[in-house]
């Protein structure tokens, strides 16, 4: 069925709006398997699938002000990436609004926090599979598998908890020694429980507002296997779906990077579309009961 190339029920004006969608379709540091450039246009369109209405909150998606700002340009080198992702989400933050990012691989999320005009006011939820925390990747410092690392170099290492990690070599856990980036393993969340597990997470996090850089493979590929560097024993799409609604009376901004759809059946993108709506629909939720 042919639907629109907006995410669904973006309805507003970049003015009236309080969340803004945007897509950066660049994957050229992916380490083994490409396409998440093709995310974000396929999770725009998994997004159709769904009720505007909210069963759990009781919002409907057609009252909240959404502006879906498309997707950027192409471009070129990481660097150029960076830059250009910067320059468009400053105006984002600027006028006060909630960015909802699609991706892209995952180097397109370190500057969609590096725009905030004070990035050290934010924390940071990174949940990811892998560390991200290398200083740099086949000579590149923008790869994304250096991006928790240029993250914690914006906000502080003490404003970034990563949660369901579960693949890390030694270099990053030799590194992060010194640097004392705080984690919460998938290995932790299956002992503990997801709410024991986002409660240590988030009371780690002493900023006011978060920012929330969802790889999708933090997920189990049995549930999100449309990703380039799928991994074994993952949250499940209940789990991250609970520490995105404790997060959302916080949230600063959300990312959702890696969706590749070329290995999905729609599950991928149906998922990361779903869990975008979930930011939107507890952010908006908790702000009528403060
Ligand atoms: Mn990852």
């Amino acid at each position: 069925m042919e639907r629109p190339n907006t995410f669904a029920d973006a309805r507003a004006t970049f003015e009236e709006a309080k969340f803004v969608v945007a897509g950066i379709p660049f994957d050229r540091t992916t380490s083994f398997r490409p396409g998440a450039r093709f995310g974000p246009d396929s999770i725009r369109q998994h997004s159709w699938n769904f009720e505007s209405y909210d069963l759990e909150t009781g919002i409907d998606l057609t009252e909240v002000p959404i502006h879906d700002l498309g997707n950027t340009g192409e471009f070129g080198s990481s660097a150029d990436m960076a830059a250009g992702v910067r320059e468009e989400m400053r105006p984002v933050y600027a006028a006060g609004k909630i960015p909802i990012v699609f991706g892209g691989d995952h180097a397109c999320s370190p500057p969609c926090v590096e725009a905030h005009p004070n990035p050290g006011s934010l924390g940071v939820l990174y949940i990811d599979a892998h560390l991200d925390f290398r200083s740099s990747y086949l000579g590149d410092t923008r790869s994304h598998a250096c991006s928790a690392r240029r993250i914690v170099e914006a906000v502080g290492a003490h404003n970034v908890v990563v949660l369901g990690v579960r693949s890390i070599s030694r270099e990053e856990t030799d590194d992060n020694r010194a640097i004392g980036m705080a984690s919460v393993t998938a290995h932790e969340v299956a002992r503990d429980g997801i709410e024991a597990s986002v409660q240590r997470a988030l009371n780690m996090l002493k900023t006011d507002r978060v920012y929330v850089s969802l790889d999708i493979d933090a997920i189990d590929p049995a549930y999100a296997g449309g990703t380039g560097t799928p991994e074994p024993f993952g949250l499940t799409p209940r789990d991250v779906k609970y520490a995105i609604g404790q997060v959302a009376p916080r949230l600063a901004g959300m990312d959702i990077m890696e969706v590749s759809p070329h290995y999905d059946h729609g599950n991928t993108s149906a998922l990361a579309a779903r869990l975008a709506r979930e930011a939107i629909v507890r952010a908006v939720a908790s702000q009528r009961v403060r």
